[in-house]
């Protein structure tokens, strides 16, 4: 896979530019400035048109309108990178974005259609609860999964049909964290009520509060990704050791 710089790359610094940087060029490398360099990769309508590599990859799900391509755009510090759509639920494809300084990506978001938009057809909606629910169970380098959640409405039926799905891989060290977004809309008190129903949900995983309008959450949540794709001394991990299964095992079979 290559990656690119783009515009939207932050800059270079002067020196070498290793394959491989070493533990403190990479620690010099802020969360929000490393997911800033989040750019396109490429769009796929059905999981075998996915590219495979062994980088790790963290998938953001949702419903409609729960806010997650805001929350992307806003922890990435781009304004379209993500399409806030006026039309939810038209976006019925799996967006990939590169992640890493200098050309080098080391991380990949996947940002998954939104899920439960009462005007999309039938047949739509239940093929594409299959496709997400198969990239979820079988994507051999999905690292991590961040579910955004309108703390305002909680969890969905479809919100806890999908945690069922991943609850499994979650067990076997898939990271999850519920990102509750427009936290701004709460009270102080609600928030900490929000917190405290989603923690319970989250069955082992992390919750952060999230609002894209007043910068919460922004910095924390950009934190903890950083953390899932890298060691403590800063360097990249690889996918295949963020999971249980070694190289070249096989991932479990698609329900086509
Ligand atoms: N007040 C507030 N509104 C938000 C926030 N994040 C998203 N929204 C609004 O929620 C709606 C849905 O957001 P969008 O990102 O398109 O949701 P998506 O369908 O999950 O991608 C839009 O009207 C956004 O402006 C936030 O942090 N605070
Ligand atoms: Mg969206």
């Amino acid at each position: 896979m290559t990656s690119r710089p783009s515009a939207s790359s932050a800059p270079v610094t002067p020196g070498p530019a290793p394959a491989a940087p070493p533990a403190q060029d990479a620690k010099a490398v802020t969360p929000m400035g490393w997911m800033h360099t989040a750019r396109f990769l490429t769009t796929a309508a059905q999981l075998h048109h996915l590219p495979v590599y062994d980088l790790p990859e963290i998938a953001f799900v949702g419903r409609s309108n729960a806010g997650k391509s805001t929350c992307i755009n806003t922890l990435t510090q781009q304004k379209q990178l993500a399409f806030a759509s006026k039309k939810p639920g038209r976006t019925q494809h799996i967006n990939l974005f590169s992640l890493g300084k200098q050309g080098i990506t080391d991380a990949v978001l996947a940002d998954l259609p939104g899920y439960g938009y009462a005007a999309v057809a039938k047949m739509d909606k239940a093929r594409w609860q299959q496709v997400m629910a198969n990239y979820l169970v079988s994507r051999p380098n999905l690292l991590g999964i961040v579910m955004m959640c309108d703390p305002r409405h909680g969890l969905t039926e479809l919100d806890e049909a999908l945690l069922d799905i991943i609850r499994p891989r979650v067990a076997e060290g898939l990271k999850f964290l519920i990102v509750l977004t427009k936290s701004d809309k709460l009270t102080r008190a609600e928030q900490t009520k929000a917190l405290s129903i989603a923690r319970l949900q989250a069955g082992g995983g992390e919750v952060k509060l999230f609002s894209a309008l007043k910068k919460q959450g922004v910095e924390d949540v950009a934190q903890l990704l950083w953390d899932w794709t890298h060691t403590p001394d800063g360097s990249p991990i690889q996918a295949a050791s963020a999971q249980a299964p070694g190289e070249g095992s096989e991932p479990p079979a698609l329900d086509e």
